[in-house]
C-alpha cells in the first residue's frame, strides 16, 4: 500500500511539473498514513540486476556463482561496439544497471551525467585494484568516482601464422605488423586467406590515424581524410567487418585481422581446442597499438544500484579477476589476482605486456568530441561503402 502511494505521489509531482491541471482521479486519493513510520532505511531492491556488456567477455560460471551466493537474478545482454552502447545510453531508459563502456566513451558519458557516482563504502575490494590502471581511468573520470575496470587489452593485428606466411609466399613478414592490414602490397596477397576489420569507427580510425603518422585520438576531420585515403586503397581487399570474429579467426575464415588482443588470444586457444594445426597470434606492432580499458559504470537511472554495487564488489575479488585472465585472456587491472594467474597466461606478452612496450609503444586512450565522433563515423561509413 505504502509503495503505491509513493508511486502516485511521484506521478502527481510530474503532472504538476508539466503544468497539467487534471483533477486527481478518485483512485489516486492518498491512503491514510501508516501509524508508526519506520525510520528511513534504504528501500529493499527486488533481487534483480541488469547488465549490458560486450560479447565473449565473462568467464563461464561467474554469473551463476553470483546468483547462487546472493539470490540476485542477473539479466545479461550484450552490445558489440562503444557506438551501440553510447546510442542506447543517450536515448535513455536503458533498463540496465551496470554497463561496460570503454574509457574513450566513458568520458563524455560521465560529463553528460549518464552515470551515478559509486558508493565506495560498498566496494570493499577496491583495494585490490592496480593504482596505475585507476590512474588511466582517472583521465576520463577525475577522482575515480564512476568507473572501475572490467578488463583491458589493446586493438592490434592478429594473424593465422601459417596461412599468412603461405599467402605472402616469398615476401617476408613486414617489420611493422600494421602493414599486413594497411599496405596494399600485403593486403593484395592476404586477401586470398581473408582480412577482417573490427566494425567500429572508433576502433579503425585511431589505428589508421596512427599508421599515417597522425595522433590516434585526433579530433581534426582533416586527419580523418588522410586516414581514409589510406584505407580506401585497401578497401577491396577486406573480406569482412565484424566485432565478433573469434570463431572466424579460429576456423580460418580470416587470416589477418584488426581485432582485440584478448579476442585473438581466445581464438588461438579455440584453435588448439579444435585440434587445428593453425597457430594464431596477437602481434605487438613495432610502432605501437591502441590500449583500451573497459569499465563498469552504474547508469544514472539504475533501478538496482545496491545489487549493482554487490556485483561490482564480487567481480573485484581476486579469484574473479584471475578467471578473466585465465579463461578469457583479458587483464583486469587487479593486483591481488596476480598469484592466481596461470604461468602460460602470465607469460603471454600479448596479455601481460612488457613494461618496455607498455611505456614506450602502447598508445594510451584519448577522447573525442561529439562532433569528432560524428565526423569519424561519416568518414568510416564512406570507407566501408567504398565511396
Ligand atoms: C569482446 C571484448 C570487447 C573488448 N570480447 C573491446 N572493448
Amino acid at each position: 500500500m505504502k509503495k503505491q502511494v509513493l508511486v502516485l505521489a511521484v506521478t502527481a509531482a510530474l503532472l504538476a511539473a508539466c503544468g497539467k491541471k487534471e483533477e486527481p482521479a478518485p483512485v489516486a486519493a492518498p491512503a491514510p498514513a501508516p501509524v508508526a513510520a519506520a525510520p528511513a532505511a534504504p528501500p529493499a531492491e527486488e533481487k534483480v540486476l541488469n547488465i549490458y556488456n560486450w560479447p565473449d567477455y565473462i568467464p563461464e560460471g561467474m554469473i551463476a556463482a553470483f546468483e547462487k551466493e546472493t539470490g540476485i537474478k542477473v539479466n545479461y545482454d550484450t552490445f558489440e561496439t562503444n557506438e551501440a552502447l553510447h546510442a542506447k545510453l543517450v536515448a535513455g531508459n536503458t533498463g540496465y544497471d551496470i554497463v561496460v563502456p570503454g574509457v574513450v566513451f566513458a568520458k563524455p558519458q560521465i560529463e553528460g551525467g549518464l552515470y551515478q557516482p559509486l558508493d565506495k563504502a560498498k566496494l570493499t575490494n577496491l583495494k585490490n585494484l592496480d593504482p596505475a590502471v585507476m590512474q588511466v581511468l582517472s583521465k576520463a573520470d577525475p577522482d575515480n568516482q564512476h568507473l572501475v575496470p572490467w578488463a583491458w587489452s589493446f586493438t592490434t593485428v592478429g594473424i593465422n601464422k601459417g596461412k599468412v606466411e603461405k599467402a605472402l609466399g616469398k615476401m617476408p613478414m613486414p617489420e611493422n605488423a600494421w602493414d599486413l592490414v594497411f599496405k596494399p602490397e600485403y593486403t593484395a596477397k592476404l586477401k586470398s586467406c581473408g582480412i577482417a576489420y573490427l566494425d567500429s569507427p572508433t576502433e579503425i580510425l585511431p589505428v589508421a590515424l596512427h599508421y599515417v603518422g597522425k595522433d590516434a585520438y585526433s579530433n581534426n576531420p582533416d586527419d580523418y581524410k588522410v586516414a581514409t585515403d589510406m584505407l580506401a586503397k585497401v578497401r577491396k581487399d577486406i573480406r569482412m567487418f565484424s566485432s565478433t570474429m573469434i570463431d572466424d579467426v579460429a576456423s580460418g575464415k580470416a587470416c589477418a585481422v584488426i581485432g582485440w588482443a584478448g579476442d585473438i588470444n581466445i581464438a588461438a586457444a579455440r584453435a588448439v581446442e579444435n585440434k587445428s594445426k593453425d597457430v594464431i597470434e596477437a602481434l605487438l606492432p613495432a610502432t605501437g597499438a591502441t590500449a583500451f580499458f573497459d569499465t563498469m559504470a552504474i547508469t544514472k537511472d539504475a533501478k538496482h544500484p545496491q545489487n549493482a554495487h554487490a556485483f561490482i564488489d564480487f567481480f573485484l575479488r581476486p579469484e574473479n579477476a584471475a578467471a578473466m585472465a585465465n579463461d578469457m585472456t583479458y587483464n583486469s587491472g587487479n593486483l591481488a589476482a596476480k598469484d592466481q594467474i596461470k604461468p602460460e597466461i602470465a607469460g603471454n606478452k600479448s596479455i601481460f605486456v612488457d613494461a618496455e612496450y607498455m611505456t614506450g609503444k602502447m598508445i594510451a586512450p584519448g577522447s573525442f568530441t561529439n562532433e569528432a565522433r560524428e565526423a569519424m563515423a561519416n568518414a568510416y561509413n564512406r570507407f566501408k561503402q567504398g565511396k
